[in-house]
């Protein structure tokens, strides 16, 4: 087979060649999307008949008021982070499995979670939304009221600044990449414009800010400037077509398009609207950047340029040398991602990949590149730019950024290491 000349070492190829056939698919090897497991290429087929598979010798299943994953697929599931497991189980997180998945939308039962005190169990019919503070009208929503209103949709990314901070280890986890990056995910989201509601109580001049806070047993709240309130917030009410998730924010949360999931207050239970920040704990002492000076910068809100290759991954393994697609995500909270390059030899050399449409301001965006693995050892990388110009920094760059023990904002290249024996690790460069 003649292969496209490669655009950058160790045999990346133009990201045009599966579209203009260059590559045939025939030649293509996938790393499984399961960590560990192989799909074996297309083969010859060796005669012209089939057997009947025992599941078409008798009817099968009927119908489900819901329906699941099949069963075949158990071992896709969130990983879970909980550093206080004995004495606060639902303080902590749970990862979307990112190299299990494909395309840019994060399943419901799949979405990552970062609970501050677990999941509250709320009854839509006695809870409700307080606006209060410096408003001309106070109002109290109930559920159902606000399943009135009319409704906006988007897609957006969900991202806790805390993603990824494992890699800010001295030594680089030998994690999967969803239990590494897997503190994003993306959704169709459908609720209530802000601004609507804010209008509807009426913001005093002086109101500058407003105070979210959840109806969880942390009662999480955080300052939120209004000029983002009323820009493109939203009270979501829906996550991919149903009804929230409880563990999203059930009956409803706010939706900060963009900006550091924190802010994304859920179980939103009252706004008020005030002239300035209140200086809460999430804001202080938690989800502030430790800078070199040793001060902290606060409200970094929106979310950095980033991405990250899904396929191939560590805990994957190649399957000998040969053609292999090259696949990942890139997002950022400061518009669309313009460029993703990737590099198979650390950074020396860049080819630029394909960008899946369509590409949404603030949303995952899906990136694909032929990949020609020639079997020596590579340090693939994938950086991304947004349409305002940010590229993603190496992880020299990010660290020198801060100060040491930084855990926020990590938006540093992913590199993989692949060895000539198809082990795929997570390195430092
Ligand atoms: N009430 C409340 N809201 C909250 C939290 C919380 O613990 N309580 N966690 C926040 C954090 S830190 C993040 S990153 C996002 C995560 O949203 P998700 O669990 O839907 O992924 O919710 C935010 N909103
Ligand atoms: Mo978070």
């Amino acid at each position: 087979m003649e292969l496209p000349v490669p655009v950058a070492d160790h045999g990346l190829l133009d990201r045009r060649a599966f579209l203009t056939g260059a590559i045939h698919v025939a030649g293509l090897v996938a790393v499984g999307s399961h960590a560990g497991d192989l799909v074996a290429t297309a083969q010859a087929a060796e005669s012209m008949t089939l057997e009947t598979p025992p599941w078409m010798q008798g009817p099968g299943q009927p119908f489900r008021g819901y329906g699941q994953p099949a069963k075949y697929e158990e071992e896709v599931k969130r990983t879970f982070f909980q550093p206080y497991k004995d004495i606060a189980p639902g303080s902590g997180a749970s990862m979307t499995p990112l190299h299990q998945l494909q395309g840019t939308i994060t399943p419901n039962g799949l979405h990552f979670e970062r609970h501050h005190s677990g999941v509250p169990d709320i009854d839509p019919a006695q809870h409700a939304l307080l606006i209060h503070g410096l408003v001309r009208r106070p109002l109290h929503f109930s559920v159902e009221a606000l399943l009135r209103y009319p409704t906006i949709s988007r897609i957006c990314f969900v991202e806790c600044s805390g993603n990824s901070f494992f890699n800010v280890a001295a030594e680089p986890p030998q994690k999967s990449c969803g239990a590494i990056h897997g503190l994003v995910s993306c959704s169709e989201w459908t609720g209530v414009s802000l601004a609507v509601v804010l209008e509807e109580a009426g913001v005093d001049p002086q109101g500058k800010w407003l105070v979210a806070e959840g109806a969880d047993a942390a009662a999480m709240n955080r300052s939120i400037p209004l000029v983002k309130a009323l820009d493109d917030a939203m009270i979501a009410l829906y996550q991919n077509g149903e009804r929230l998730r409880p563990e999203q924010g059930y009956p409803m949360r706010l939706l900060l398009p963009g900006w550091e999931g924190n802010t994304s207050i859920k179980w939103l239970r009252r706004l008020t609207i005030t002239e300035g920040p209140v200086y809460s704990r999430e804001e202080t002492s938690k989800y502030t950047d430790l800078m070199p000076d040793g001060k902290a910068r606060q409200f970094t809100f929106p979310m950095a340029v980033k991405s990250v290759i899904t396929h191939p991954s560590a805990g994957m393994r190649m399957q000998g040398k040969g053609l292999y697609e090259v696949s990942g995500l890139a997002w950022s909270g400061a518009g669309r991602v313009t460029k993703v390059e990737v590099s198979a030899d650390g950074g020396k050399s860049w080819a630029e990949a394909a960008l899946q449409a369509p590409i949404l301001p603030l949303a995952l965006t899906r990136f694909r590149l032929p990949w020609n693995w020639d079997g020596s050892p590579v340090l693939l990388q994938s950086r991304a730019t947004d349409e305002k110009g940010n590229v993603q920094t190496t992880r020299e760059q990010w660290t020198a950024q801060y100060s040491a023990g930084n855990v926020y904002h990590y938006n540093a290249m992913q590199t993989w290491s692949v060895s000539p024996a198809g082990e795929i690790k997570n390195v430092y460069l």
